[in-house]
């Protein structure tokens, strides 16, 4: 072979032609096809010593040259793998004038006016060796600036696929066979949005006219991708065109979307509340055109933008840990314009895309870009030059294709789900369309966008064009396209009067949660727990565990040997034996959150790192009689999407303890839209129930305002028909039966549970192994140390506990104070309550003082909301109202001051153990 560096040293771009020269030598498969191309017909020209060629490239003095035409050629197809896009024809609302892309300009490439009907070295791209600049140059727009623009430069192995499949001249087959499925999708779109506009005059449908297109791109992947293996299709989507995918893609009845139109519309079927009808989830078996059926799902959503697509993938990811693979369940997600630009959201979510624990194999991203937000254009609404940049942070290749031309789209999406399914990578299609109404149909475009308005007026619509080109085409008579539009029209009126029936008649039979399950018995025999402990610590003897964590596992161990009375076993015990004992039961036990892996205050070790070779060892992987898996994430740091992310693994992962840990509890608000919109009335509103447990520390020890809070009172706000559950448990024990019972119980319900920091290494914060073993969780906890006539009664939750329970001692008030811990906070267990109370009630002579006390300021914590419930048992039982000891109402959540803290503390202590 020629030797490089002598014969490229003088040429245009020397140092990356030799680059690319030396690596062709060492394996001429590592560089790209064109230069291959190039080098291969350099080798063969007989190793002409290469001229000289100016960097500018454009100096007629080298003109003539092979190899300088060679270089400018290759520079000349880069370009256009580059920037041809910029060129596209893929744009329905697009001016007339050709935009400049001074990139693809003959001068700019080096190649003068006079060159255009000269031959040239093809490097490749075309069959031919040479052929006239000009045939090069149209073969090269024809391929990447016609009606679908690609952008894939630099993505490696997905780039080298494409090219392959697109050069030359972007050839795309469609038969005449799907041509005519494209046609029915497109009638059964548009005459849908059609009949709803003419029959619910005025009714909000975020309509797809202007977009149609989605609905052959959409039926063509469910068709495609299961031929391919896929089983499950999830798709995540925002209001525009909701209800069409609804109906035309998943088969929803149509009889059962127009119900929901009628004036009278209130469902009798006994579920929640509701949601709107663009909100509402939905899951059909999807017969495909050839023959087979794909289970689809459309996740339900809020209004909330993009807040929905980490909740797909974690649906996806569950479903494909269930027995699936990633080539087997398809995410795909469904954008606007705008938010798919302005919402951060979208960029976590990516971001979990690659990693072990999170990844789906790839997700399609749809953006139906009908270049306007609301009634913001895109030069306010975003500073990227296309609305999909964010895919190629990513390495996600992104076509833009134009809605006015199907076939190219649904060709698209078939190229965009084989990148998909080759390269386990994110693909994103721009489909360019526009919004033939205003954001919704009541309002009114034109006084915002009254040219553009006016522009789109005048069009005729997609349906409308592709049926004169098929008629012309020769495929469809007139008569055939009519009589395919009257039959649709028939359906549509008559699906409007069966529309009339009650709900429960259009729905299917659907089973439903049994809410009378008893609770599960979550004691586990001793020496089950010994035997679990000892696996645990039996950490293979080539692995160089540190020798603090050893100890540590060796610690647990010791302490289930004690006396199953001593309260000996701590909190990270209980918590891994919860685990441990769950995998035993066959329940699989998912973590996911900042640090987990070891826990942000070093209490958990679920993963021993080799303090040698830095190898990873997981003890709770490793149990013998485990019948389920054990996976534990240390997540990014982004709480919105693996929050969401979680929640959705819930949904369709039932068998299992899954549990997000925000580092600090009050992080959890930079998700908080996963928890007003989802976890919280995800089951009123869409009947959609999850198990999903959030850990939130919590806890004021004068860490300052950020790093006390969990926020109890918001979860405590939102809680109401039997939503969630909501504890705040004090004891290793309880933490232990909490957990199995959340993962044993058959009726789901998200558990926000607020644990320990300081706590977790407390002396008097032990249980012990006889607790484990026939306990059960206690939603209130009484005072065994009080006397028989207290002369005041302390409520309280969580850590305050055990300061007062120290200030109590300190003081010698053992008999005078009782401290009621009430460990679940919500459903506010009432009966547990009163039996408690009666005991006092029975043994005093008069009722003694109550008083709730917290460490949180008085607008905080649980205060507001047991007042109300601790107030009503009170009264029943004529006691005098709660009082309150805690820190004075405070817009901050906690002192940024430790000696302000502890003041505080000190006053408020006081007030509770006063007389
Ligand atoms: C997080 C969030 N912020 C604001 C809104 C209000 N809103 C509803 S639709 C919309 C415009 C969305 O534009 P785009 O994403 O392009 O979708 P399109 O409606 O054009 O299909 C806005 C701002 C919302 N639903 N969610």
């Amino acid at each position: 072979m020629a030797d490089a560096s002598e014969s490229f040293g003088e040429m245009a771009n020397a140092p990356l032609i030799e680059e690319l020269y030396a690596s062709y030598c060492r394996d001429p498969g590592s560089v790209e096809p064109t230069w291959r191309a190039f080098f291969d017909g350099w080798e063969l020209g007989g190793k002409v010593k290469l001229k000289a060629a100016k960097a500018d490239g454009a100096e007629a003095a080298t003109s003539g040259s092979l190899e300088y035409d060679a270089v400018r050629v290759c520079r000349m197809i880069e370009a256009f793998r580059t920037y041809g896009h910029l060129l596209a024809q893929d744009n329905p609302l697009a001016a007339k004038e050709i935009p400049d892309v001074p990139e693809l300009t003959l001068s700019y490439l080096g190649f003068s006016p006079e060159e255009w009907d000269r031959n040239l070295p093809t490097c490749g791209f075309l069959p031919e060796g040479e052929v006239p600049l000009s045939q090069l140059y149209e073969a090269l727009k024809n391929t990447y600036c016609g009606r679908i623009g690609v952008e894939f430069a630099g993505l490696g192995a997905p780039a080298a696929w494409l090219q392959k499949k697109i050069e030359p001249y972007f050839p795309i087959s469609v038969s005449v066979e799907l041509q005519r499925q494209i046609l029915i999708d497109l009638y059964r779109a548009e005459l849908f949005e059609v009949f709803i506009h003419t029959k619910y005059v005025g009714q909000k449908r975020f309509s797809l006219e202007g977009a149609e297109t989605l609905i052959p791109m959409l039926e063509r992947l469910v068709d495609i991708a299961s031929d391919q293996g896929v089983s499950q299709t999830l798709l995540g989507m925002a209001h525009r065109g909701r209800l069409n995918v609804l109906a035309n893609v998943l088969g929803k009845s149509y009889a059962l979307i127009f119900h929901e139109f009628e004036d009278h519309y209130s469902p009798d079927t006994g579920e929640g509340s509701g949601d709107v009808k663009y909100h509402k989830g939905f899951f059909a078996e999807v017969p495909t055109p050839s023959g087979h059926t794909m289970g689809v799902t459309l996740a339900a959503n809020p209004s909330h933008l993009e807040s929905v697509d980490p909740i797909v993938l974690g649906m996806a990811r569950a479903m494909q840990m269930s027995g699936k693979n990633p080539s087997q369940v398809l995410p795909v997600l469904i954008h606007g314009d705008a938010s798919v630009a302005g919402q951060g959201v979208v960029y976590e979510s990516m971001q979990l895309s690659g990693l072990h624990g999170y990844g789906t194999g790839g997700t399609l991203h749809i953006v139906v870009n009908n270049q306007i937000g609301f009634t913001t254009l895109p030069k306010d609404s975003r500073s990227t030059r296309y609305c999909t940049d964010i895919g190629k942070a990513f390495g996600a290749p992104v076509f833009h294709v134009n809605a006015e031309n199907p076939e190219e789209c649904v060709y698209a999406i078939e190229l965009a789900f084989q990148l998909r399914q080759t390269f386990g990578c994110d693909v994103f299609l721009d489909l360019m369309c526009y919004r033939k109404y205003g954001h919704n149909e009541g309002d009114e475009p034109t006084f915002t966008q009254p040219l553009e308005y006016q522009m789109i007026k005048a069009k005729k619509s997609i349906l409308a064009l592709y049926r004169e080109k098929l008629q012309s085409e020769g495929i469809l008579t007139a008569e055939e396209l009519d009589a395919i539009e009257k039959r649709f029209q028939e359906e549509f009126k008559k699906a409007s009067a069966d529309a009339q029936a009650p709900t429960s008649e259009l729905l299917a039979p659907e089973h439903k949660e049994n809410r009378t399950f008893p609770e599960p018995n979550t004691g586990v025999p001793a020496e089950d727990l010994q035997r679990l402990a000892g696996e645990l610590a039996n950490i293979p003897t080539s692995f160089e565990a540190h020798p603090k964590v050893r100890r540590g596992l060796l610690d647990r161990v010791a302490a289930l040997q004690k006396d199953k009375n001593e309260l000996a076993i701590d909190w990270a015990t209980g918590e891994t034996l919860a685990y441990a004992t769950l995998l035993e039961n066959g329940v699989h036990v998912r973590i996911s959150g900042q640090d987990v892996r070891r826990g942000t205050f070093s209490h958990r070790h679920a993963m021993l790192v080799d303090q040698k070779r830095e190898g990873k060892y997981f003890p709770l992987s490793h149990l013998s009689k485990a019948k389920a898996l054990f996976d534990i994430y240390n997540s990014p740091l982004s709480e919105f999407a693996v929050l969401g992310f979680e929640y959705g693994y819930s949904l369709v992962y039932r068998n299992a303890l899954i549990i997000w840990e925000a580092q600090f509890g009050d992080f959890a608000n930079t998700a908080q839209v996963i928890v007003d919109q989802y976890l919280s009335g995800s089951e009123q509103k869409w009947g959609a129930t999850s198990g999903l447990t959030l850990f939130l520390p919590h806890g004021y020890e004068g860490q300052g305002p950020e790093h006390s809070s969990a926020r109890m009172e918001r979860f405590l706000q939102m809680a109401a028909d039997d939503n969630m559950r909501i504890v705040d448990p004090t004891t290793p024990a309880q933490l232990f039966h909490v957990l199995r019972r959340q993962a044993l119980y058959a009726v789901k319900k998200p558990l926000i549970l607020f644990t320990p920091k300081a706590l977790l290494r407390h002396p008097l914060v032990h249980s012990s192994l006889r607790e484990l073993e026939e306990g059960s969780f206690q939603p209130v906890l009484g005072d065994p140390l009080a006397g028989e006539h207290p002369r005041k009664l302390l409520f309280c939750s969580g850590k305050v506990y055990y300061d007062l329970f120290a200030e109590r001692e300190k003081r010698g008030l053992q008999k005078e104070i009782a401290i009621l811990r009430i460990e679940q906070l919500y459903p506010f267990p009432a009966d547990a309550l009163k039996k408690l109370l009666q005991e006092y009630s029975a043994l005093s002579v008069s009722f003694p003082v109550c008083q709730w006390v917290q460490e949180e300021p008085g607008n905080m914590g649980a205060y507001q909301f047991v007042r109300t419930e601790i107030g009503a048992i009170l009264e029943t039982m004529h006691a005098p109202a709660l009082s309150y000891a805690g820190r004075a109402p405070s817009a901050s959540t906690a002192a940024g001051s430790y000696a302000l803290h502890k003041k505080q503390y000190a006053a408020f202590i006081q007030a509770a153990l006063e007389k």
